[in-house]
Formats: C-alpha cells, structure tokens, sequence
C-alpha cells in the first residue's frame, strides 16, 4: 500500500527525524508522564516518517570504486522502494541512490531517472532483470523481488566511474 519516494532528500529528512526520535524519548522520560507507562505512543507517531537504520557492508568490494556508496538502507516492510538513477555522485550524476538497500521479500523496487548524468541502465549481474538505456527524467523501470538473496547490478555506461548497486533482500 506504502508507496514511499525514498529519495536523498528523504533519507536526510528520516534521519534527522531518527535524531528527533531519541531527542523526543528524552524529553518524555525527563517530564515523567502522570498516566504511567504510555510512552510508546510518541514513537508510534514518529516512525510514520520514512526512517533507514545504515549498516555498512563489504560486498566483497562491489562498492570500492563507488564514491557515493554510504551503506545499506534498511528499508525492509516496505512494500515499494525508489532508488534514484542518476543521483549526484562518482564526479557527476553517475550514482544510485542509495547505492545499497535492503528490503524484504515482495517488495518492488522501482528505479526512477533523475535526467541527470545521461544515459543509464540498469542491469542485474546475474540476468534477472534488465532496463533499457534511457536519458529521461521521470523514466522509471521496475522489479520485484520474491527470492532472497544479493543482487548485484550496474548501469553499464558508468560502471567504472562507480555506478553501481545492490539489493539485498531478507
Ligand atoms: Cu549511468
């Protein structure tokens, strides 16, 4: 049902918001609520803002020419994520954004261009799913992942300046 657009802008927003989260919860342990232990609720609220834990993996050095790559965002129990394609990074618009992502089983990734950094693709390693070379803001391509696993994938124009990414579904 989600159809969140998990660009940069909202990721920096999620984690500004995480940063508010922990703020928050101090701020209500301080006050001490007179109703008991209904805490939880302020947290029900705040995570209806798209957040991402980042953990950082090797990939077996999938990402060693990639500048932009920051980690994984977990953005698993979404039933949609955006990836950006052309997203600012490796000297220009040669990134996906976020380069890495988990998500979890039935989720479908949609890749949207950002009509930056000309033409791009994406193409998974290991043939399972493929777009076609377009320079075109707003073109989108998408799959769903059923099977769990890495996938690799690339936009072959700009592989070598880094332009790569993986999705890890779990
Ligand atoms: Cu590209």
């Amino acid at each position: 049902m989600s159809d969140r657009r998990l660009s940069r802008r909202t990721f920096l927003h999620a984690t500004t918001a995480s940063a508010g989260i922990f703020l928050l919860a101090g701020c209500n342990g301080a006050s001490g609520g007179s109703d008991g232990d209904t805490g939880g609720e302020g947290e029900d609220d705040a995570t209806e803002t798209p957040t991402a834990d980042v953990e950082m993996r090797d990939f077996d050095g999938w990402f060693d020419r990639t500048q932009n790559y920051d980690g994984v965002y977990d953005l698993t129990g979404e039933s949609s994520v955006t990836i950006d394609v052309g997203a600012e990074g490796n000297g220009g618009g040669f990134a996906f954004g976020p380069a890495a992502v988990k998500i979890s089983p039935g989720t479908t990734v949609v890749w949207e261009w950002t009509g930056n950094g000309g033409t791009h693709n994406v193409l998974h390693r290991g043939g399972e799913f493929e777009s076609e070379l377009t320079a075109s803001e707003g073109a989108t391509f998408e799959h769903t992942f059923d099977e769990t696993g890495e996938y690799k994938y690339v936009c072959v124009p700009h592989e070598t300046l880094g332009m790569v990414g993986v999705v890890v579904v779990e």
